[in-house]
């Protein structure tokens, strides 16, 4: 999938002032210069923290607050304590896409354990540091949509749930980075990681699906996956357009022979897959159910969650 870039500050209008980024952080919006966090952070010395990418569409953040639910979910397993009340991140998240004026945007939110010295141990860090960027969404290439993806099984396995568990979304992304390296070395677009055990469990930043025989099938989270949001709403869609809908434990072979194979994730939305492992999947074309269940879902997301006015 491509990569998300924070955009470079707008050229300066034409009365001569150069807006800067607004950054959220630790209470305070400051610009993106200014935005800066000490080289003792725990976050940047262990990647012990924990982060959300979420979206807003349209003056509505989409499902801000089961994003929230599981950002605090995470720290909870760490014992990450996060500054804020629910509510009062809510507000900060919301005050950030207004300073920035922004109704579109794509909103990172990172905890981090905070500063501390040189020593892994969490109680060296006193307080967590908290901020959040609101920028403009860089979109996927229209072509990924309509072509659909070409993926292919790598050698790095996903995280076993017992060493770092998949469900927690937190900063040490390197499990996820190395099988991103993998696929490009292999010329694909996207990468698909199995669990210990040979089952299929998902992509670097995005949740796997396939469809056959009616059916709509996706890996239950026990088999080491991040339950992704977009994944519980395609689900959900699924359902209200009639589709069975099960979490079941599944091999490559079951997705070499489906008839449809889609991705989800906040940045992807929904995207089709034609080619895993070079096995061509259906007729090689994105399938009508993945297409109408994008459809489905984009008559929604400035629908379900949290709206704001500039
Ligand atoms: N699996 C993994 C490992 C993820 O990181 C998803 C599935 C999909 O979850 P959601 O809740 O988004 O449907 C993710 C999400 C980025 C980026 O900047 C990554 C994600 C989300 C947003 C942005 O790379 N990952």
């Amino acid at each position: 999938m491509g990569i998300l870039k924070a955009s470079s500050p707008p050229p300066s209008s034409n009365i001569g002032v150069v807006m800067s980024l607004k950054i959220y952080l630790d209470g305070k919006l400051v610009d993106r210069e200014q935005a800066t966090v000490s080289v003792f952070d725990h976050g940047l010395l262990y990647g012990d923290g924990v982060f959300e990418g979420i979206r807003a569409y349209n003056g509505v953040v989409f499902k801000l607050s089961e994003h929230l639910d599981r950002l605090y979910e995470s720290a909870y397993t760490l014992m990450l304590e996060i500054p804020l009340k629910k509510d009062e991140l809510e507000k900060a998240v919301i005050e950030t896409l207004k300073a920035n004026a922004l109704k579109d945007a794509y909103i990172r939110l990172v905890v981090t354990r905070g500063t501390g010295d040189l020593g892994l141990d969490p109680r060296k860090c006193k307080k967590a540091t908290l901020f959040i960027i609101a920028d403009k969404i860089a979109l996927y290439p229209k072509d990924y949509y309509e072509k659909g993806l070409k993926i292919a099984t790598v050698p790095t396995i996903r995280n076993h749930p017992e060493a770092l568990n998949p469900q927690l979304k937190t900063l040490n992304y390197l499990n996820n980075i190395l099988a991103k390296i993998e696929a490009t070395n292999a010329g694909v677009d996207e990468a698909l990681l199995l669990n210990a055990q040979g089952y299929v469990t998902e992509c670097t930043g995005e949740n796997i699906f396939y469809v056959k025989g009616g059916r709509l099938v996706t890996p239950p989270p026990y088999v080491g996956i991040l339950k992704g949001i977009t994944r519980e709403t395609v689900m959900h869609l699924a359902r209200e357009a009639g589709l069975q809908v099960a979490e079941e434990v599944f091999t490559r072979h079951d997705l070499y022979t489906a008839e449809e194979v889609f991705l989800t994730g906040t940045a992807a939305e929904i995207v089709p897959v034609v080619k895993i492992d070079n096995r061509t999947i259906g007729d090689g074309k994105p399938g009508k159910k993945t297409f109408s269940l994008i459809e489905a879902f984009r008559r929604i997301t400035d629908k379900e969650g949290t709206k704001y006015s500039l």
